[in-house]
């Protein structure tokens, strides 16, 4: 099948750059958005979202005049719903997807829907939604799905920092509700993608993003366990798992503060609330993690001798993971908040984000401020400017001798000769 014109509903983290590398390779594109303040911004040359190179290809694509943009959907050939799907606000123990959005994109296309077309959802979404929940309402159509149309889904895949790249390179899963509806799919997804395209039902490629995910969320819970069970037996977890995974067939990834960003955090729970009573590891692996910056706090008040109340603490890093600006879910944050709430003075320094404004969390715009008169230094995002930092000039820029570690990103021997009494998350002597 070839495809001409394309609608593409969200323009976030994976609409826009999706919509813009189909339309910089010759597709008629429109790229819908609600919300009438990003359609200002694209317009106006510039991005709303942090990505290396999309604003370039953005300007290229709109430029060209194969981008356009619009607040409500088109008729076209071939439709992708990339639009949020956050949980509801409903305070439960087990948050519940919130699918308003993908509900809305799929009631909006409905009046454009013509025999023939293509319809695609991205979105992260629970089980069965394709099918369940997107099919029965494009077909208030009164067109039928995998019949009069083809429904798919395809999961994004791509990481944060290296979009452009890897939506192009990466392996794509298309699920159609049909073989036919699979294919269409492909051909759709051919025009840019590189990497190979493999076809299954819309089911199977919605578990597959989720498994995905899931799987390195109970896999970073487990090296944070190990982390917990090393402080409490008196070993060295780094060094315990440097050893382990000396063996052929184990891979241990690394502790630290807790798992954040918009995925794995975020996914694993649209299994836990889709089957609670069987996805008991899952929800196991999302508490350990959820409940991690509570361990840095154990170890930050156990370092300061038994109380963080009063205590200056220069927190440095804010975002879900190194060298990012994405604050979104991200651990060193919930850190940062619990250590102010148990009395501590915390001045955190985000160098990505020096102006943010977090509610909770006391920001400084620069290394020295968050230094100046502080008690410890605690180390909660491994970003390369902070693994760099020579413990020598931090000596000089503070007047406390405490380091706290939570990334395993400071050289223990050179910190000791700074003078510095350094700890770190999974080390612990025990006499
Ligand atoms: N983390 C650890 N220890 C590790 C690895 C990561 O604590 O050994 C933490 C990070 O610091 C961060 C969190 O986990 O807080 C998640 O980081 P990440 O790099 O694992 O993942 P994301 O959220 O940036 O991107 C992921 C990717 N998925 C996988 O690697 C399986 C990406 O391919 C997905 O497209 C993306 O989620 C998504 O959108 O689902």
């Amino acid at each position: 099948m070839k495809f001409n014109t394309l609608c593409v509903l969200g323009l976030g983290y994976i609409g826009l750059p999706t919509a813009s590398v189909f339309a910089t390779h010759g597709l008629q594109v429109t790229g819908v958005d609600v919300n009438p303040s990003i359609l200002e911004t694209l317009r106006s040359g510039e991005i709303h979202i942090q990505e290396p190179g999309l604003r370039t290809v953005v300007r290229a694509a709109i430029h060209s005049g194969n981008l356009r943009l619009s607040e409500t959907p088109v008729e076209a050939d071939a439709f992708i719903i990339a639009v949020p799907t956050p949980f509801k606000d409903s305070g439960a123990e087990i948050p519940e997807a919130d699918m308003k959005y993908v509900i809305s994109a799929a009631e909006a296309i409905v009046p454009k829907l013509r025999k023939g077309n293509l319809v695609i959802l991205e979105s992260t979404s629970p089980p069965r939604a394709t099918v369940d929940i997107v099919a029965p309402i494009l077909e208030r159509s009164g067109l039928r799905a995998g019949e009069d149309f083809f429904l798919a889904y395809s999961p994004e895949r791509v990481l944060p920092g290296q979009i452009l790249r890897e939506l192009i390179e990466n392996a794509r899963v298309i699920g159609g509700i049909s073989p036919a509806s699979a294919e269409a799919g492909r051909d759709l997804y051919r025009v840019f993608v590189r990497g190979d395209i493999i076809l299954t039902d819309a089911t199977t490629a919605e578990m597959v993003k989720l498994m995905e995910n899931a799987s390195r969320d109970v896999n970073i819970a487990i090296a944070n366990e190990f982390a917990r069970l090393a402080d409490k037996f008196g070993i060295d977890v780094w060094e315990a798992i440097a050893l382990a995974n000396r063996h052929p067939r184990v891979e241990i990834l690394r502790p630290g503060p807790g798992v954040g960003g918009h995925c794995i955090s975020v996914d694993p729970w649209f299994l836990v609330e889709a089957a609670p009573e069987t996805a008991v590891l899952l929800h196991t692996a999302r508490k350990i993690n959820d409940s991690q910056p509570k361990f840095v706090l154990h170890i930050v008040t156990r370092a300061l001798g038994g109380s963080v109340r009063g205590k200056k603490i220069a927190a440095l890093g804010l975002a879900y993971k190194p060298d990012v600006d994405d604050l979104r879910e991200s651990p060193a944050v919930e850190v940062a908040r619990l250590l102010e709430e148990a009395g501590a003075e915390v001045r955190a320094y985000e160098p990505f984000r020096p102006e943010a404004k977090i509610s909770g969390v006391s920001l400084v715009p620069s290394l020295e401020d968050a230094l100046a008169d502080a008690d410890a230094v605690l180390l909660l995002v491994g970003h390369t400017q902070f693994k760099s930092l020579d413990p020598k000039d931090i000596a000089a820029a503070m007047p406390g001798r405490t380091a706290i570690d939570t990334v395993n990103g400071w050289d223990a021997a050179s910190w000791a000769s700074a003078g510095f009494d350094l700890h770190r998350l999974g080390v612990h002597k025990i006499r």
